[in-house]
């Protein structure tokens, strides 16, 4: 997987005097990178926070982030590029934001945001490559200039990646379900998150209708076939794929700043 390093984003930064921090709105807190958001600073760049992918979340709930974000002072606007909602007030407000016009914009953010996919469709025709299974990350692999009208040019960027980050918070952004070193641990987290957010989602996606994490990674494992060598139902590979879905979109939730713990 390709992914930019920092020294990449430093070098892009100087090409720039704007960047989008693109985050996922099913759980906008742990897709931020606030490394990026330290360096966007210092370099005395603007920042725009865009919470993407708002078609997987209720209006409410976005609002709540949208708060929360500009009560820490980041300006900050939802859309999904998937839908096209949104991409009229973000264009807008780029353009009410920019120091000066024509504005070089970085895009930027972890894996699999939807990077290049806000900047196609800003530019209303697929011109940078995006993932054709949601789940493969490191897609973009080069940075690349788009222009989208005479006055805004977007340069894409492969996804950054963090160094640090518990397990959970390292697939939520992006780690490769397969480079994971307990996935187990990892999607039993998952799972847990999942249901308190929706009671009857493991139900409804797999047919399982326990509630324990481990219970239901083994039930997935029997129903699936997966055998360890010993004939031990697979838990690994549940694991796998049950990180696998979230990526995909199959097991959709959300999380709210409340249930963080990030205001009272
Ligand atoms: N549901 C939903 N999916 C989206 C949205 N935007 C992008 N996606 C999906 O998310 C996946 C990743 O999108 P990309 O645009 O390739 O993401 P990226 O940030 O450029 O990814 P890298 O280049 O790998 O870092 C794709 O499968 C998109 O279809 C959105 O608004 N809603
Ligand atoms: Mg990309």
């Amino acid at each position: 997987m390709k992914v930019a390093s920092w020294r990449e984003i430093n070098s892009a930064l100087n090409k720039v005097n704007m960047v989008l921090e693109v985050v996922d709105a099913r759980d906008p807190w742990t897709t931020r990178s606030r490394k990026l958001e330290n360096l966007v600073e210092r370099r005395g760049k603007k920042l725009i926070v865009v919470i993407n992918k708002s078609d997987l979340v209720p209006r409410k709930i976005l609002e709540e982030w949208k708060f929360f974000f500009e009560k820490e002072g980041h300006k900050t606007t939802y859309i999904s590029a998937r839908e096209r909602l949104g991409t009229l007030k973000l264009r807008r407000f780029i353009k009410r934001e920019a120091p000066e016009l024509p504005v070089k914009i970085l895009v930027a953010g972890f894996p699999k945001v939807g990077k290049s996919s806000i900047i196609n469709v800003l530019k209303g025709k697929s011109s940078a490559s995006t993932s054709p299974v949601p789940g493969s990350p490191g897609y973009t692999r080069h940075f690349q200039l788009y222009r989208i009208d005479r006055n805004l040019y977007m340069l894409d960027s492969p996804g950054v990646l963090p160094i640090e980050g518990d397990p959970l918070e390292l697939a939520i952004r992006g780690y490769p379900p397969e480079e994971l070193n307990n996935p187990i641990e990892v999607a039993a987290a998952l799972l847990k998150r999942a249901i308190r957010s929706d009671p009857t989602i493991v139900k409804r996606v797999y047919g399982i209708e326990e509630e324990e994490p481990i219970d239901i990674l083994k039930i997935l494992a029997i129903k699936r076939g997966w055998k360890y060598r010993d004939g031990e139902p697979n838990l690994d590979e549940a694991a796998r794929q049950v990180i696998r879905d979230y990526h995909r979109y199959k097991l959709v939730f959300y999380v709210t700043p409340r249930d963080l713990g990030l205001v009272a």
